[in-house]
């Protein structure tokens, strides 16, 4: 992160700079090492230029899986990731990885080229013309242009600051073509840029309010902490530790919070989530929203009667956005500002001798958890032919156990459902996944930019619909030589093979792909390992091997085609038709 000097680009006699050369300068000056892109008009020469200057420049096949790459390198590092894309149609590719990132509250930068404004402003048809910003706006926190090379300083500032102040969030920074060439002096360029001093400001919490938090926590007779990706993102992993050990208080981790604390914590209630959930009187949200995936915090899932009924729990709900309160049940106690500064005003709180939950409420947890666990073990000893997602998982479940440093991508529906519960992880940050909307597409992106990233091996558990999404960066995940191992969990089709065209015509059913397909070809197509595995053993060879080699490496784990359900758990959110058949 030292202190870099801008490069200086000579013309006639004078020293001068130009955009291209400024644009670098900002983003290096503010130690953004790395960007995620796909170069075309007018870029082309920027990723050359920043490849240059000693950035790593990560291209792809496709904006989309860059775009995601930046956002998990964000929500990974802290600092804004970075996706380059061309104008229009290279644009709109990365719109859907920036709106991901918003939605997930992943600090990302996309940086697209754009057409000379007079035309794209006169509608007069320029190559690739697109009123980007427009577009963009509604999809991201912040969006803003440069239009002058001495105004480059402010807009990589502004969008650095927008990306991880506050709630993060996805970016968009518009640069005419124009603006790479035009040229300043060179003193004048290097004093107009600008080192963001605290780019993501502590956000200390209100005493008042962190005494009410308190207060309630101390009054639960059944006491539940609940781990959002919010709070995996916050890197206070030790105090988010120590308050729950602290308080003796059963938690449960999100999806991408899982690994916070090692998921073998015995204070983990995740295998008694639905016994939890109901049962528990007074719940503390950290940096988890009562969204969709936690059934809107009432109904059923909460012991409400009816789907929208509450269900009496009172919340406590740390959250960095003042507006996130409320927005679907009453918060109690809402505790406004950073998580780490959130969590260690509730440590200090909390002193030395707080006491433990009530026993029963423990014992009633730890019961329901021992008699599932001991069901999951008895299903995950089984050895069925053909493999089925229970068994193939027992596999990844120990490869996990024995590499906890590998970061785990995952995507699909029965993929990614079955995954999360049997695959137990140890660190922070190293479950990457579908996220807020369950989108399909960020496997292959993810997998790059984890492995770019941390270095470290990763595994990418993926549906072989999810992974048809970005399933041509396999290309780029050999030709970076990245350590990366995909598994891909082939059972024919999006959530399983077996539907049939009702009309008995020559088109297969919607959710139906190739039978017998070999993704591992595509793998050994750019030079990587390819390797069809039919039985748990050859998975878990394949995957040592993967593990040992650090070669890119692809799996076809055929999985029995009946095995999966419709939409894996979320069956339910499937509309029905009220016409009889
Ligand atoms: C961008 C996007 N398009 C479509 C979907 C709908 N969808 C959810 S899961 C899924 C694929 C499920 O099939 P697969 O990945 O093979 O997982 P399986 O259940 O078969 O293990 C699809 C298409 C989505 N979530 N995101
Ligand atoms: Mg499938």
């Amino acid at each position: 992160m030292g202190t870099v000097e801008p490069q200086v680009a000579t013309a006639g006699e004078s020293q001068v700079t130009d955009g291209f050369h400024l644009v670098i300068d900002a983003l290096k000056l503010n130690g953004i090492d790395t960007i995620f892109g796909l170069p075309g008009i007018p870029i082309t020469d920027l990723t050359r230029m920043a490849q240059a200057a000693g950035m790593r420049v990560i291209s792809f096949r496709h904006e989309q899986n860059a775009g995601n790459a930046a956002a998990i390198a964000g929500f990974m590092t802290h600092k804004p990731g970075i996706c380059l894309t061309v104008s229009a149609p290279g644009f709109l590719n990365g719109l859907t990885a920036l709106a991901n990132a918003t939605t997930n509250c992943f600090p990302m930068i996309l940086i697209s080229g754009s057409s000379e404004r007079e035309i794209v402003d006169l509608q007069q048809g320029d190559y690739e013309e697109m009123d980007q910003l427009a577009i963009a706006k509604p999809l991201c926190k912040a969006a803003f242009r440069v239009l002058h090379a001495e105004d480059i300083g402010v807009g990589i500032a502004r969008a650095i600051r927008a990306a991880v102040s506050g709630r993060p969030g996805g970016v968009y920074l518009d640069l005419p073509a124009k603006l790479f060439a035009q040229t300043m002096d060179a003193e004048a360029g290097k004093k107009s840029l600008i080192k963001v001093v605290d780019p993501a400001p502590r956000q200390i919490p209100a005493q008042d309010a962190v005494q009410r938090a308190l207060e309630l926590l101390k009054s639960a007779m059944r006491p539940l902490i609940l781990l959002g990706k919010g709070a995996a993102y916050a890197q206070a992993d030790a105090d988010i530790r120590a308050l729950i050990e602290r308080t003796g208080i059963p938690y449960l981790p999100m999806a991408m919070a899982k690994g916070l604390l090692p998921d073998t914590h015995e204070q983990s209630a995740a295998a008694a989530r639905s016994y939890v959930l109901p049962e528990a009187d007074v719940v503390m949200l950290i940096g988890a929203r009562l969204n969709w995936l936690l059934s809107h915090g009432k109904g059923k899932t909460w012991g409400g009667k009816g789907h929208k009924d509450w269900g009496g729990q009172k919340f406590i709900q740390i959250d960095i956005s003042p507006q996130e309160a409320d927005s679907n049940v009453r918060i109690d106690a809402p505790v406004v500002g950073d998580i780490g500064s959130c969590v260690s005003a509730l440590l200090a709180g909390i002193g030395s001798n707080w006491a433990k939950p009530p026993a029963d409420w423990l014992a009633a947890i730890a019961e329901r958890k021992n008699k599932n666990l001991a069901r999951m073990a008895e299903t995950l000893a089984k050895d069925p032919a053909p493999m089925n997602f229970h068994s193939a998982l027992a596999v990844v479940r120990d490869i996990v156990k024995a590499n906890p440093d590998a970061c785990l991508v995952n995507e699909g529906a029965n993929a990614l459902d079955f995954t999360r519960s049997i695959v137990d992880m140890y660190k922070p940050r190293k479950r990457l996944d579908v996220g807020t909307w369950g989108v399909m597409g960020i496997g292959m992106g993810f997998a790059v930019a984890a492995a770019v990233v941390s270095g470290e091996q990763v595994i990418a558990i993926e549906g072989d619909s999810a992974f048809g999404f970005s399933g041509m960066e396999v290309e780029t995940i050999c030709r970076y030589n990245l350590p990366v191992c995909v598994v891909v969990f082939n059972n024919s089709g999006v959530y399983g093979g077996t539907d049939i065209n009702p009309t008995g015509g020559p088109d297969v059913a919607p959710t139906v792909f190739v039978k017998g397909a070999r993704y591992d070809k595509l793998m050994e197509a750019f030079g990587g390992v390819g390797v069809h595995a039919t039985t748990p053993a050859e998975l878990r060879k394949a995957m040592e091997e993967a593990i040992r080699s650090r070669k890119p490496t692809l799996i076809n784990a055929v999985i029995d085609e009946t095995a999966g359900t419709e939409s894996g758990r979320i069956t339910s959110l499937n509309p029905q038709s009220a016409k009889k058949k």
